[in-house]
């Protein structure tokens, strides 16, 4: 049918129809199809020297908007109607092209580890490691891989908070000369359970219970419980999630563990197993129970802030990788078994060997494609190292891959830019969804001739699997040493500190209360009086009930070469006292001497802490000795995001701030949880007045500037906590 040409509109119509246009136009002044004269993002693709860098980066300054194919779009603000106020058309490929990809815009999250936060940065070779291994990244003094590593929590979901009550995942992936090696690690070094066959149910144990979603991102409740009072072999892990460990203050103060066994080969084809540990340079720094509850409603990103705002000011998070390496003879003779991931090797057995460091130098650009879309696994090896027969590793190295086809969608997630190695792959693996390579030539298969036999095999350079020798019938069981779930958990608990020890008996006695049923909570009893007569009365009395029955042992004689491990309580690394990216507030109000104000900011900021003035509200003020420019105010910056408080010199600023509640609760916190307090001259008046009484012994309670930053590198006095707190 021929098109039928529209009827010319009347003048006085096409007036009208002219002035909506420019109405709508002026709406949405934006709206321009100029490029634009500065985009955001290019200022940060600067990746450092040896930072991976993406090919794919992508930066839109100055650059005009288009559909996803390349067509330049006219107008980003109005669907194409019949008509001002008529019906939309289908025939509308931009708005449909823009609304389906944001209906797709989720991918599923990790079953675990769903929340996280990564980096970038590089590891450098401390010396070549050739004796034990032929990993090109440890072969030569200096040598820098980039890296990229993702810390997170466990069990809550992506948009849960930063500081429940759990183990953090610290998973590292090193983009070597020689294909991505993967330590898919956490910051405790052992695990709940000994056999991959247990996880789904440890997974489906923790989380919210399926019939009302509750609780988020908690270990404490029934049907936790239930499941490990019933495993006693996690009773060792169960002593760590309880401890400090579970709580740390910021990823950059936590250590980082292998866990497994995992093998080192060198070019003799000589093998030792190893364990890998990352040492942090700032040194371990865990929180209070209460204060991190308190921070999971004043600031739920409050680390993933942390890792970002320390790399963005230059304080770069520092680790050194560190080795335990020994042979399969020395392994035959402890009295654990090292295939057993319930058990660590003390450092007293086979000390830590420093091979490297790792520095985070540069947040991702995007948090999708790089932080979300990174995949980790242990089956990510290269030459040099391998596998131990951990029947735990052993569910990992299909889990990983096996999890990544579903949720990145396709056997081509390697191609995704964070996952891509950094030599590029050849193979004969083709096509499936999400192709980027594109593959040239008519030969995809192996032997061939016409493509002159390539790619070919690396023999002898290429990744060999150890040839361990095998025996044994084919059965389902364990050996017999993992039958001893004790032993660690009393070397664990008889390794800390007497106020790590009182926290270790509060986080049980927080979790067994908020548990309903009580033959859960008598369980756990019996299980701990396997590991602490001492740790289990207190609990016991924490819960108001006799103790029960030791819970029976498969074998009940102790076995330890080591009573005591020092390196197993946090105190063991205070850190090299840089206090830098420490976050310190300075409470004022009018009254407050602004001369000691301005002398104490410049004092802490010089020491590189983060500081911050706050007062009841924002606005400058005249006060004694000069004015005061807050930068925020109490109201909005709870005491839990802070690592220390000053109050500087003024009378009538600390008699201000007493009559104010929050200025007193904000010391209590400060107090209770065991931070760094000074009160300078009359400042001090205000620590009477939020009942802290004053205490020669507290080293953590300052009256001059400088030996409060001093107090700040030792992070906190746990000693001065009282159990119930007295504040
Ligand atoms: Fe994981 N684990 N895991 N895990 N795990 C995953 O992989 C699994 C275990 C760890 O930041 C998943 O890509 C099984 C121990 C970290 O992306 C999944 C078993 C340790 C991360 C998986 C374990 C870890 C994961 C979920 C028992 C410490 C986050 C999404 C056999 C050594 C990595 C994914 C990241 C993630 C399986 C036990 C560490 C489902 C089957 C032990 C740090 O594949």
């Amino acid at each position: 049918m021929a098109r039928r040409a529209s009827p010319k509109p009347k003048n006085d119509a096409a007036a009208r129809k002219a002035a909506a246009t420019q109405a709508v136009a002026a709406a949405f002044p934006y709206n321009s199809n100029k490029p634009a004269e500065f985009g955001e993002g290019s200022a940060r693709q600067k990746p450092g020297a040896t930072a991976k860098v993406d090919p794919s980066l992508t930066d839109s300054g100055g650059q005009v908007l288009t559909t996803n194919f390349g067509a330049p779009i006219a107008d980003n603000q109005n669907s194409l109607k019949a008509g001002l106020r008529g019906p939309a058309l289908l025939e509308d490929f931009i708005l449909r092209e823009k609304i389906t990809h944001f209906d797709h815009e989720r991918i599923p999250e990790r079953i675990v580890h769903a929340r996280g936060s990564g980096a970038h940065g590089y590891f450098e070779c401390y010396e070549p490691q050739t004796k034990v291994t032929r990993a090109s990244f440890l072969s030569a003094k200096g040598k820098r891989t980039p890296v990229f590593v993702r810390f997170s929590t466990v069990a809550g979901e992506r948009g849960s908070a930063d500081t429940p009550r759990d183990v953090r995942g610290f998973a590292t992936k090193f983009y070597t000369d020689e294909g991505n090696f993967d330590i898919v690690g956490n910051n405790i070094p052992v695990f709940f359970i000994q056999d991959a066959m247990k996880f789904p149910d440890l997974v489906h144990a923790v989380k919210p219970e399926p019939h009302n979603g509750m609780p988020q991102a908690a270990s404490a409740h029934d049907t936790f419980w239930d499941f490990v009072s019933l495993m006693p072999e996690s009773t060792h892990m169960l002593m760590w999630a309880m401890s400090d460990r579970a709580l740390p203050r910021n990823f950059r103060t936590m250590q980082g563990f292998g866990v497994h066994t995992f093998r080192l080969v060198n070019a003799k084809d000589e093998s030792r197993f190893v364990k890998f540990h990352w040492n942090p340079v700032f040194g371990t720094h865990s929180m209070d129970w209460d204060e991190s509850a308190k921070l999971m409603g004043a600031d739920p990103d409050f680390q993933r802030r942390d890792l970002w705002e320390s790399i963005e000011a230059g304080v770069f998070p520092e680790w050194e990788l560190g080795l335990q390496v020994f042979t399969e003879a020395q392994a035959e003779k402890f009295s654990f078994d090292v295939l057993d991931a319930t058990k660590l090797v003390p450092e007293e057995l086979v000390p830590v060997t420093p091979v490297g460091r790792m520095v985070l130098d540069r947040n991702p650009d995007n948090f999708f494609a790089e932080t979300e879309q990174v995949a980790f696994g242990v089956q990510n090896l290269v030459p040099g190292i391998d596998f131990s027969n951990d029947p735990l590793l052993a569910g990992r190295i299909h889990s990983y891959f096996d999890t990544q086809l579903s949720r990145l969608g396709g056997p081509n997630f390697h191609e995704i830019p964070i996952n891509a190695p950094l030599a590029q792959a050849h193979n004969n693996q083709r096509d499936g969804i999400g192709r980027q390579a594109i593959h040239r030539g008519r030969v995809a298969y192996e032997p061939n001739s016409l493509g002159g036999g390539c790619p070919f095999q690396a023999g002898s350079a290429g990744f060999r699997s150890f040839p361990q020798p095998m025996d044994g019938d084919k059965v389902r069981g364990k050996p017999e040493k993992f039958a001893d779930h004790y032993s660690q958990a009393t070397l664990f608990w008889n390794s800390q500190q007497p106020y790590e020890q009182a926290h270790i008996v509060r986080g049980f006695r927080f979790e067994l209360t908020k548990v309903t049923v009580p033959a859960i909570r008598e369980r756990t009893l019996s299980m701990l009086r396997n590991v602490s007569d001492d740790l289990a009365k207190q609990v016991a009395y924490g819960l108001g009930v006799a103790l029960p029955k030791a819970m029976p042992q498969v074998s009940p004689t102790p076995r330890t070469e080591v009573k005591v491990s020092p390196a197993l309580s946090l105190s063991a690394r205070p850190g090299n006292g840089d206090v830098r990216g420490r976050c310190v507030a300075v409470l004022v109000a009018p009254g407050t001497d602004a001369r000691s104000t301005d002398a104490v900011k410049a004092a802490l900021a010089k020491s590189g802490v983060v500081v911050k003035v706050l007062a009841p509200r924002l606005g400058a003020f005249k006060s004694v000795g000069g004015t005061i420019d807050p930068d925020s105010t109490l109201e909005t910056n709870p005491s839990v995001t802070f690592d220390g408080v000053v109050i500087p010199d003024g009378a009538d600023g600390a008699e201000a701030l007493a009559a104010l509640g929050q200025a007193l609760e904000f010391l209590k916190d400060q107090f209770r949880h065991a931070k760094p307090i000074a009160g300078l001259g009359a400042g001090a008046t205000l620590l009477a007045a939020a009942g802290i009484e004053e205490d020669k012994k507290d080293w953590a309670l300052a009256s001059t500037t400088a030996s409060f930053i001093a107090a700040l590198a030792r992070h906190r006095n746990w000693e001065r906590q009282a159990d119930p707190p007295p504040v």
